[in-house]
């Protein structure tokens, strides 16, 4: 039987636009995340989030105090490189010069994402993916990074969710959703640039690199062979789209037939297969963002689906494609407050299946639970329901281990309060309580939470607890 690593990654994630703020400060332009115009009524936008732009040190404190061996963050390009004036941007890269530094000071490995939804608007304006210039202009970004950061940071991941961005195209880049076409054009370039941006890292540094979708196991309503069928074809193009391109170095079958039956095959440029094949631009391991599973079933072909989530992105259900899949309410699983199934089980089903298809480690990237949390009158935050949580997955992680999953790391979501993409501050993640709310600054204030404590035991006890 199979042990959890002794150097095991345990930490927490994060991303820039969710938790820095200063959106404006030292130079920074504007990402889409900054100039988004549908932010929720009632929900507060990112423009201070939780602050982290001037509380990290304080944060980073918190994370030592938790034991952390890893924080996964991002980069916020819009921060590093100045569009407007064409050339980096020193203050933006002091900023995370002093972050990762800290973070070394303190034994934490610093895992970084180059890309967490947070494209420049300049280059939204000029296209954003859909232009092949984006892929040159990412080519460029990881140069800056390995260039400043490639001889300190060991762990890099390439792009956040790009399966999430193509679901749920609008909401994410804000603006109109994309067309089917268009969206697969842009998931190509996506791949394009993040070969890239592999094999530039693999040439200017020692580090390692893997892409970060959200992965999830796949199960149909029923045992009727048209559900089986719904749910080979959702977990084709939902999952393994984005690592059979990375990894084997090709489209997979049964997403390319979708794509040709939605009259929306993407355009591949003679070369393009050549750079994504290069043996330098290739994942060293996977990682992988979890949530919940999803459940299919066969279309009903009198119904009308959206093919992007509707108003209510809770990674389950609004999804459907006719002919194809559409997506259910699992009733077997329990669900939280913001109405996600929860199911622990599946996450160690999620790992297993990785495992057999890619036989690369795995780093998990996100996992977690958002709900609301308050400060009690003695200034605690009683969060035993993301306790459950957690010790849920652990044990199913655990068990993935023992099977021989090969497993680097732990990063669940998040590290420290931070705003939600769609729900603002009210739905939060962290094992460190902000004071503010989506209404109301308040001080900014860090309080632990209760699962901050429990957090603390498994890292000491390497999961034993
Ligand atoms: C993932 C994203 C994160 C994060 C998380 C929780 O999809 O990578 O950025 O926000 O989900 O989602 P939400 O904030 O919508 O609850």
């Amino acid at each position: 039987m199979k042990k959890i690593r002794e150097d095991f990654l345990w930490g927490g994630s994060s991303s820039a636009f969710q938790i820095e703020g200063g959106w404006n400060e030292d130079g920074k332009e504007p990402s889409v995340q900054d100039t988004k115009k549908d932010i929720p009524e009632g929900t507060t936008d990112f423009k201070i989030a939780s602050d982290h732009y001037h509380h990290w040190k304080e944060d980073v404190a918190m994370m030592v105090e938790m034991g952390f061996k890893s924080y996964r963050f991002s980069i916020a390009w819009t921060r590093v490189w100045s569009y407007e004036k064409n050339q980096p941007n020193q203050k933006g890269l002091e900023f995370y010069h002093n972050l990762i530094d800290e973070l070394l000071k303190h034994k934490i490995e610093p895992i970084v994402t180059m890309y967490h939804f947070d494209l420049p608007d300049y280059l939204q304006q000029k296209g954003g993916w859909l232009s092949r210039n984006t892929i040159d202009e990412f080519a460029k970004y990881t140069k800056l990074l390995m260039e400043n950061y490639g001889a300190k940071v060991k762990y890099w991941l390439t792009i956040n969710e790009q399966n999430i961005m193509a679901l749920a195209s609008g909401a994410v880049e804000g603006g109109k959703p994309r067309s089917t076409k268009d969206i697969y054009q842009c998931n190509h370039h996506m791949f394009l640039a993040q070969a890239k941006a592999m094999k530039i890292i693999h040439q200017m540094s020692k580090a390692k690199v893997g892409p970060a979708p959200n992965i999830t196991a796949i199960y149909p309503n029923s045992n009727t062979p048209e559900d089986n069928l719904a749910a080979i074809t959702f977990t084709n193009i939902r999952n393994w789209y984005y690592l059979d391109v990375p990894v084997f170095g090709k489209y997979n079958v049964i997403a390319m037939d979708m794509l040709n039956k939605l009259d929306s095959m993407i355009d591949i440029q003679d070369g393009d297969m050549d750079i994504i094949n290069d043996p330098l631009a290739k994942p060293d391991f996977i990682g992988f963002n979890y949530y919940a599973t999803g459940t299919v079933k066969q279309t009903d072909p009198n119904k009308n689906y959206v093919s992007k989530f509707s108003g209510q992105v809770d990674q389950q259900t609004g999804f459907g494609l006719q002919d194809f899949f559409e997506q259910v309410q699992n009733p077997n699983l329990p669900k939280t407050q913001f109405n996600w199934e929860i199911d622990p089980v599946g996450f160690k089903n999620t790992m297993l299946e990785m495992t057999s298809r890619y036989n690369l480690p795995l780093l998990l990237t996100e996992n977690g639970i958002g709900g609301y949390d308050e400060l009690d009158a003695n200034n605690q935050v009683d969060d035993q329901y993301r306790i459950d949580y957690y010790t849920a997955h652990l044990k199913q992680m655990l068990e993935a281990i023992a099977m021989g999953v090969d497993l680097i790391g732990y990063n669940p979501w998040t590290a420290i309060d931070l705003v939600s993409t769609h729900e603002g501050i009210r739905k939060r993640y962290g094992f460190v309580f902000v004071n503010r709310t989506d209404e109301d600054l308040k001080d900014l204030k860090r309080y632990p939470k209760k699962s901050f404590y429990w957090y603390k035991e498994v890292i000491k006890t390497n999961g034993k607890n």
